[in-house]
């Protein structure tokens, strides 16, 4: 009996590799987190940026507290059994006429899992549409196999490494993921999906989570994860604690560790060793 999905959203994530719009909080929740990353913001100077945006769950308790939301595990559980890891998190902002966009592309390329059993859940802090670069995906190409991808490192490309697929993508299938604030999609690991840049007069915001049952591995190196549901009986990941405060100088620290060690994962096989260098690189250039 599922928890939170219908047999037909099941389904659909069998078959398509994507559901949505799923609502896992209030508009006015939604609203919150935007204002708590916005305040952020405010007090730094500029917009969240290089490390800073990935694993920010452990810099944050409001963010701790997300990816362990029930609404949203629940729907993961639906999809993966009951015991759950968050192995990573990825604020994807786009600021008002923003040229960024992401390229299409399968998450699997570069996390170095040990199979395809990993969902993100997008979770939208502002709307997700058309008008504002919204994400796309192409229905049933999670069915494929891993596909050949090209790096860029585009300047404008969200994406770490700007990889790309290395196949012509046939836009004429594709399907534009609308979302309200407090919404969120789930797609799966292998899916094609990229988004355009957003010409809007506001910000997109989208806070995306990498859920795996804890039977996947990293093969690629040392590698953490937060456990968010049952119980770890595989110990592939070292377990990662939850702040109870906003930027916990314990916590500044060991995201500093992790992300670093991540960024040797993601970046392996390049000269690159760290999330903040291939921005650095394209504000030189
Ligand atoms: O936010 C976007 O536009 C793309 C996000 C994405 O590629 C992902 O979450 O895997």
């Amino acid at each position: 009996m599922p928890k939170f999905l219908s047999p037909a959203q099941i389904e659909q994530y069998r078959e398509e590799g994507c559901i949505y719009p799923i609502r896992v909080m209030s508009e006015t929740a939604a609203a919150e987190h935007r204002a708590r990353l916005e305040e952020f913001e405010q007090q730094t100077g500029q917009p969240l940026r290089g490390d800073l945006r990935h694993k920010s769950h452990l810099l944050f308790a409001w963010l701790g507290k997300l990816v362990r939301r029930s609404a949203i595990v629940d729907a993961v559980e639906d999809l993966y059994g009951s015991d759950l890891l968050c192995w990573t998190t990825n604020f994807f902002i786009k600021e008002a006429s923003d040229p960024a966009f992401v390229s299409w592309h399968q998450d699997s390329t570069y996390w170095g899992l040990s199979r395809p059993d990993v969902v993100t859940a997008w979770v939208a802090f502002t709307q997700a549409n058309e008008a504002n670069g919204a994400m796309e995906y192409i229905p049933g190409s999670h069915k494929l196999d891993q596909i050949p991808h090209r790096d860029t490192f585009a300047k404008n490309n969200l994406l770490t490494r700007g990889q790309e697929v290395m196949v012509e993508v046939d836009r004429s299938k594709r399907r534009i993921i609308t979302l309200r604030p407090g919404e969120m999609s789930l797609h799966h690991v292998r899916l094609v999906h990229g988004s355009p840049p957003n010409p809007s007069t506001d910000r997109r915001i989208g806070f995306a989570i990498r859920y795996i049952p804890t039977s996947v591995a990293q093969v690629a190196g040392e590698d953490s994860a937060t456990l968010v549901r049952g119980e770890d009986r595989y110990h592939h990941f070292a377990l990662e604690p939850e702040p109870s405060r906003d930027l916990d100088p314990e916590f500044v620290e060991l995201h500093r560790t992790i992300t670093q060690r991540n960024a040797r994962i993601l970046y392996r096989g390049t000269e690159i060793a760290s999330y903040n260098e291939p921005r650095a690189l394209a504000e030189r250039a």
